[in-house]
Order: C-alpha cells, then sequence, then structure tokens
C-alpha cells in the first residue's frame, strides 16, 4: 500500500487555503489544513476539509449518462455520447444556425483555469451568443461599475485590509463567506487586526451577522445601500469633506456627481435607508477624515435594484475621500496575467458589444443575464435558444423563478450537462456528463493573484487520478468542438492568441506540442505576465516550473503597489469618470419601491458556515446535528403575522410561494426576513434531497422590469414578501 501526503489548495471558496492530501492507492482518504501554506498556514474551515466526503461520495456521478424515454439516466461510453451530442449539435446548427446554441457555467468554473479558458476560447471560436452565469447573481455589477468607472470591466479594487484604518463594509459577510471579490486566508484575524491597531471596521447589513457582531453594525434597510451612499457622498460635498487634491489628480466628472447627489441628504432618505440623519453624517465625517479608509462591497449590494450604481458609489466614495489607489485605501491589485490590459488592446470581451435577444440587455464579458435564460428557450423566433450546455451550475436552484426555469429547460431540443452531481437543474438533461473534481485537475487560480491585499500564487497538479470516467471540463469542451468542427483558440478574437502561440513554438523549445492545452497556455501567460519570467529575462520571474518548486505556494510582495490608477483607467484622458450618463440618470430618477401592503416585507438572503450554494448537502459531516431549512424572523415581525418559534410558515411574494421553518432572532431588523438559497433539493444526492427546505428562488421575478438594467442583475435581495402561518 502506498500512502502519500500531497499539498494542493482548496477551490471551493475565494480564499484558497492550503491543503494536505492523503492519498492512498489512488483514492483520496483525508484532507487537511497545510501548515506550510504561507497565508493560510494551517487554516481552512469546515467545508473545505468535508470535501472528502463529495470526492468519494457514492452519489458522485461517475460515468456519462443518458436519459432514456422513461426518464432514467443510464450509463453510456464516452464516445457514444459525445457522437450522438454532437450529431445533434450539428442537425440543430444545420436548421437553426449557431444562435440556436448556449451555454451557462456556474460558480465552481471560475475556480478552474482549464474550464474557464477552454469554456471562452469555445464561445469565441463558435460564435456563441446565448452565453449566462452565475455572475448575474453575483458580481456582474462589479464589472460594468468598472467599466464606467475605469474604462476596464476587469480592474476591480480590492480593501487594503493590512494597512487601512478604516473599513466601511457593505453587504458583505466575511466571518461566513471567507471574503469575496478579494482573496484573504485568514480573513477574521485580518479584520480584528484593523481594530486592534486602533482603526474601525463599520459593516453596514440588515442583519446583524457574524461580522457585525465583532465590529461595528450600521442596520441599514434592505435595498437601502443607494440612498445611503449618496447620502453620504452629499455631506461629504455639502461639508467641503472631499480630497481636492485627489479628485484634480484622479477625476473627471465631479461637477455632475456633486450636482446628481445633492438632493440625497441624510434626512431625505431616512425613511428609505431606515437610518438615523445624525448616524449617516457622522459616518461620513468620520470616513473622510480616517487617516485611510477603504470601501468594500459585497453580494448584499450586488443582487438589489440598483447594483451597478452601488457598486459605483462604492468606488466613487473612495475616491471622493482620497482613497483609491493608496495604502490603506481601496487599491487595484496587480494581475498574474494582464488580462485587462491585453483585453483594453485586443477587445476580447467587453460591456455591451450585444444585446440580448429578449429584452435587449446588454452583455457583461460575453454574458447576458441568467434571469432571461427561461424566456430566451420559450419564446418562439429567430435565435431561439434551442439547445443548452451547463457546466458546474444549478441555475434552477440559484436564478431566479426556478420553476419557470425548471419547466423552461423541459422544452429544449437538446440539453447537456458537465457536472459532478445529478443536481436540481440537469436531473432532466438528456446527458450529463462526469466532471473531475479540483483534487483530480491541475490548476492555478490565474483572477486571485489580483485580488489579494498580499499577492500571492500556487501551482497544483491534481492529486488523484480522476475516479471513474471523469474527465476536465476543457478536455470535454475540445472534443464536442472539434467534433463539430470547431476549434477553440483558431477562430475569431482567439486566434491571436494562437498566433501568440505558434510564434512562440517556433522560438521556444519544448513548446512543439500539436494543440494548445491549458497547461501549456497558462505557462505562456504566466512568463509573458506582469511577474513573469520572460524565458529567462527576468530573473526569478514565475513560470509553472518555479511554481513546482514550490508546491506550498508563493508570496509574491508584501503589498499591492498602490499609485498605478494610470495604468488601470483606460478612458482618454486618464481619468476616473464619475459622471457617466448612465449614472447620473440613476440619481436623478431613483424612487423607492412603493409600499405594497400585500407584501410588507422584504427577503434578502443568508449563508452559512456549513453550506456552499447548492451544492454541499449531501455531505453528513456538514449536515450533522438536524439542520433545517429556516427563515430568520425579527420577533415583532413575527408577532404581526402570528408565527412562533419552529413554526412552519408560508412565505409569499408577488411571484410566488414557498413554505419553510421559522426561526426568530434578534439579529434581524425590523422589516427584513433572511433566507438562505440553494436548498429544496430534488437530485441525485440523497442526503441532500432529504434535508428538505425549499427553493428561495421561487419567490423571485424574472419579469424584465425586475431586471436590473445597466448588468442585468438578478433582483434576490429586498423582495416584498409576506408571511403566513400554516395550518
Ligand atoms: N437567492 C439567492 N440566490 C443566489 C444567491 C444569493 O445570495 N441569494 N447567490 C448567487 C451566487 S453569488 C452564486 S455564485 C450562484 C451559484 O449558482 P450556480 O453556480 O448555478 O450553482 P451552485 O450551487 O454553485 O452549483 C454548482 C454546481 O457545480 C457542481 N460542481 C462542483 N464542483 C464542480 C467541478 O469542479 N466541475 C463541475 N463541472 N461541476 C462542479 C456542483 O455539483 C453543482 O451542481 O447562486 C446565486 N443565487
Ligand atoms: N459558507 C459559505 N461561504 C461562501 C458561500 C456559501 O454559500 N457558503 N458562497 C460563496 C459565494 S458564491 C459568494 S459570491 C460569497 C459571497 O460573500 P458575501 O457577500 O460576503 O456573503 P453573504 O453571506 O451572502 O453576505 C451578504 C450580506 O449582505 C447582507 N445583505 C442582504 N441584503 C442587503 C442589502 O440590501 N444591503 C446591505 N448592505 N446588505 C445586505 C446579508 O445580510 C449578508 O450578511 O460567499 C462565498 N462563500
Ligand atoms: S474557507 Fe473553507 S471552503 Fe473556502 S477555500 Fe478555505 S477551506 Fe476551502
Ligand atoms: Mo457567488
Amino acid at each position: 500500500m502506498s500512502t502519500r501526503e500531497l499539498p494542493t489548495y482548496c477551490r471551493i471558496c475565494e480564499p484558497l487555503c492550503g491543503l494536505i492530501a492523503t492519498v492512498e492507492d489512488g483514492r483520496l482518504v483525508q484532507l487537511r489544513a497545510d501548515k506550510e501554506h504561507p497565508l493560510s498556514r494551517g487554516n481552512a474551515c469546515p467545508k473545505g476539509i468535508a470535501f472528502s466526503e463529495i470526492q468519494n461520495d457514492p452519489d458522485r456521478v461517475l460515468y456519462p449518462l443518458r436519459r432514456t424515454a422513461a426518464g432514467e439516466f443510464e450509463r453510456v461510453s464516452w464516445d457514444t455520447a459525445l457522437d450522438e451530442i454532437s450529431e445533434r449539435l450539428r442537425g440543430l446548427i444545420a436548421e437553426h444556425g449557431i444562435e440556436s446554441l448556449g451555454w451557462y457555467f456556474g460558480n465552481p468554473s471560475s475556480f478552474s483555469y482549464s474550464h474557464t479558458l477552454w469554456m471562452l476560447g469555445f464561445q469565441m471560436a463558435a460564435g456563441l451568443k446565448h452565453v449566462y452565469s452565475a455572475g448575474s447573481q453575483d458580481v456582474n455589477n462589479r464589472f460594468v461599475a468598472s467599466q464606467l468607472l475605469y474604462g476596464s470591466a476587469t480592474s476591480v479594487p480590492v480593501p487594503d485590509l493590512d494597512r487601512t484604518d478604516f473599513l466601511l463594509m457593505l453587504g458583505a459577510n466575511p466571518l461566513v463567506s471567507h471574503g469575496s471579490v478579494m482573496s484573504v486566508p485568514r480573513v477574521r484575524e485580518k479584520l480584528t487586526a484593523i481594530t486592534e491597531r486602533g482603526g474601525r471596521v463599520v459593516v453596514v447589513d440588515p442583519r446583524h451577522t457574524e461580522t457585525a457582531k465583532l465590529f461595528e453594525h450600521v442596520g441599514v434597510r434592505a435595498d437601502g445601500d443607494a440612498w445611503l451612499l449618496a447620502a453620504m457622498l452629499q455631506v461629504i460635498f455639502e461639508e467641503g469633506l472631499e480630497d481636492a487634491e485627489a479628485l484634480r489628480r484622479q477625476a473627471a466628472g465631479v461637477r455632475e456627481l456633486r450636482a446628481a447627489v445633492a438632493r440625497f441628504t441624510p434626512e431625505a432618505t431616512a425613511a428609505v435607508t431606515g437610518l438615523e440623519s445624525d448616524r449617516v453624517r457622522a459616518l461620513a465625517r468620520d470616513l473622510a477624515r480616517a487617516e485611510s479608509a477603504a470601501v468594500y462591497g459585497r453580494t448584499g449590494t450586488c443582487l438589489g435594484r440598483h447594483a451597478t450604481l452601488v457598486a459605483f458609489l462604492i468606488d466613487a466614495l473612495a475616491l471622493v475621500t482620497g482613497n483609491l489607489d493608496r495604502p490603506g485605501g481601496s487599491v487595484f491589485g496587480k494581475e498574474l496575467v494582464a488580462v485587462s490590459e491585453l483585453n483594453a488592446r485586443l477587445g476580447f470581451v467587453g460591456y455591451g458589444k450585444n444585446r440580448s435577444r429578449i429584452g435587449g440587455f446588454p452583455d457583461v464579458l460575453g454574458t447576458f443575464p441568467a434571469a432571461i435564460m427561461a424566456k430566451e428557450i420559450t419564446t418562439p423566433g429567430p435565435g431561439r435558444l434551442r439547445a443548452l450546455f451547463t457546466s458546474a451550475g444549478n441555475p434552477v436552484s440559484s436564478v431566479p423563478n426556478g420553476r419557470e426555469l425548471a419547466s423552461a429547460l423541459a422544452q429544449l431540443d437538446l440539453f447537456v450537462s458537465i457536472d459532478i452531481y445529478v443536481n436540481d437543474s440537469n436531473r432532466t438533461a438528456d446527458y450529463i456528463l462526469p466532471a473531475t473534481t479540483f483534487l483530480e485537475r491541475d490548476d492555478i487560480p490565474l483572477p486571485f493573484t489580483a485580488l489579494s491585499p498580499t499577492p500571492y500564487t500556487q501551482y497544483t497538479e491534481r492529486v488523484v487520478e480522476p475516479y471513474g470516467e471523469a474527465r476536465e471540463e476543457w478536455r470535454i469542451i475540445d472534443a464536442l468542438a472539434t467534433r463539430i468542427g470547431v476549434q477553440p483558440f483558431a477562430i475569431g478574437p482567439a486566434r491571436a492568441a494562437g498566433r501568440l502561440l505558434s510564434t512562440l513554438r517556433r522560438r521556444v523549445p519544448g513548446l512543439s506540442s500539436a494543440r494548445p492545452t491549458p497547461t501549456l497556455l497558462a505557462d505562456l501567460a504566466l512568463r509573458t505576465g506582469p511577474y513573469g519570467d520572460l524565458f529567462g529575462l527576468r530573473r526569478g520571474g514565475l513560470s509553472l516550473r518555479m511554481l513546482r518548486r514550490h508546491p506550498h505556494g508563493v508570496v509574491l510582495a508584501d503589498a499591492i503597489t498602490t499609485g498605478v490608477l494610470r495604468d488601470v483607467v483606460q478612458h482618454k484622458g486618464g481619468r476616473v469618470r464619475l459622471d457617466p450618463d448612465e449614472i447620473i440618470i440613476e440619481l436623478h430618477t431613483l424612487t423607492d419601491r412603493p409600499a405594497d401592503p400585500a407584501y410588507p416585507l422584504r427577503v434578502i438572503g443568508l449563508r452559512e458556515l456549513k453550506s456552499h450554494n447548492s451544492w454541499m448537502h449531501n455531505v453528513e459531516l456538514l449536515m450533522r446535528g438536524d439542520r433545517e431549512h429556516a427563515a430568520r424572523i425579527n420577533p415583532k415581525d413575527a408577532a404581526v403575522a402570528g408565527i412562533s418559534d419552529g413554526d412552519r410558515c408560508r412565505v409569499s411574494s408577488a411571484h410566488g410561494c414557498i413554505e419553510v421553518t421559522a426561526r426568530l432572532t434578534e439579529d434581524m431588523t425590523e422589516g427584513t426576513v433572511a433566507i438562505p438559497h440553494g436548498w429544496g433539493h430534488r437530485g441525485g444526492w440523497q442526503r441532500a434531497n432529504a434535508a428538505g427546505g425549499a427553493n428561495v428562488n421561487d419567490l423571485m421575478s424574472t419579469d424584465l422590469a425586475d431586471v436590473e438594467r445597466l448588468a442585468g442583475m438578478s433582483n434576490l435581495n429586498g423582495v416584498p414578501i409576506r408571511l403566513d402561518p400554516v395550518a
């Protein structure tokens, strides 16, 4: 028997904690935290450790599955599956064109460089239009705000946690989520260090969260952030607290922004924010006067009705107070691979290059709002979505109006899913193709270096061979593409990458393999990137070979370099634009949702330590202790509705209704109810199915008017609801 201990890293969420995998005869026996990882230093959460149960889960899909006429799944060979799928694809493309083909890629895809690269290569080479992702339920508003501010969608500032004196955090709960759109192992320590050195952390959240309990809490009303941020800017301008020097140096359009926020006094906004005007005024003054301050917002600010505006105002507030691109402020990390720069030059993906057939929404980095996917399937006419692939996604559970989507999926001519489970979406797929887990593939976290206040990276080989017949997504995409005559990295804008590759192949010994592979592309991108070894020209620079010699990861710098705004901003003149029409118009027209006595409360999301979106409810270690799906309700709201702790209650919105257990807690501000997403399972995962609960997204709307206009964000927070006791 051979036992090996292999360093790798966790790819469930963004800190990417170092792990040690114990492998016996090709099987994973255990995962534990890696003490030698330079940043996570022996820290990992229960989900990371419990991933061994997913790796070894008997419910995993390990062989290609085909759905029979009776609706059951049967095992088929890879060749059968790929041949049949591509034959049907060729038929559909011949009859309806490539526009009839679409893809939805879910959250775990962003933790696999090879999946992302091949997906993008295929999308561009095939000219796919119907591309959707978890991004419209997560972060696309952030990219659009960056496009408007900086002219560069992929340039996103992160809070400089190690040096800041004041962190204003809106709609984020890093004590549970472990941080998002910032890659920070041991995030709790980083946050408490701020207050330990005399600084402040202020958490703006309708719920008194785990994070808010450690620091200062501002209990904003759900979806009130745009008003709060505008009011803070109003106070700062009115009282002359802005950093005039920074504005002169960095910004254009200050006057217009100042005029647009003038009506948002703390008094005028108090009813919408639920906050006393004195409190908002003091917060604005304190932020402006802090030695340094960072402003950071996450999903709580991304899923309301004004998500792009809110993301925009978050950075505007940092800039106006002189805290953008300076130590301790909101800072721009250096990318491991110069994606933003390359994209600025070659224009691979951007914002508003295309419009969706339904609703005319602008694309965000090549993707359309997932909220319209169902209507794109069911609405007849040219360009109708007829064949859909999902990879690493469970959209029925994660996008608004799950029931509508489930019934639309059943109308597809062809539905293929690449996943590790039969989940709540692909249970009606024609084929399910088994993907490898992250332990079964090599990886390098390409996008995350720029999001880490301490820049670092790590390369890992696979630690076990794929179980059963599981295959990496890129290989599946490659095989399908080849069979329908599409070559990722050969056509369209991707040709540039292909050309670069063939030039380098001629010059660099060892780069001679016939087809590009992810490892080859990653090595190339890394070596020619900002930290790269430039094929020997830069001593100590990065290459995969160098990273293989440091299997626990490499810290690349002590801190993010500041003073880089000129390089970040792509607008002519090199200044941050504070007055884009889209934003100024929205500020002028901003109105609160009219009160509806039928739905007096608002629902928001909630993440729990032992859940991960929809896909870790099959893990025994995480489900112990009778976990159940529950709505968190303020006791006063519960009393009005006639509901007691532990009761079953009906939650209704104008769009649907679900039943869940009620948990009364003073943690909720009055008027707001929190319900986790990702429950109510009907997949092939036995324990998850048995865990009960409901799909909270059945309450959410896909009406075009409810999809945020600028970034196509789904409205999942602050949605009006009513509570009723269940008889
Ligand atoms: N109401 C409400 N809805 C929300 C949110 C919310 O806060 N409130 N949050 C939103 C957010 S931020 C997100 S990111 C989305 C998530 O939305 P999705 O990405 O659509 O859904 P997940 O639950 O992450 O499901 C991931 C799927 O990938 C599979 N999987 C796991 N690892 C791999 C792998 O390595 N390869 C492959 N091929 N498959 C794999 C899992 O089995 C699972 O089926 O949900 C969104 N929905
Ligand atoms: N344990 C665990 N960790 C996770 C995940 C998970 O499912 N479980 N999911 C991962 C994913 S995909 C993501 S994107 C990240 C998300 O990372 P975070 O955004 O940090 O995670 P959340 O816990 O959703 O925090 C959002 C907070 O916003 C608050 N909120 C809701 N509505 C509003 C509002 O209108 N205004 C304000 N100001 N706040 C509001 C909620 O109460 C909540 O505390 O977490 C990742 N990490
Ligand atoms: S916090 Fe947990 S789930 Fe996230 S990367 Fe670390 S170990 Fe994995
Ligand atoms: Mo997410």
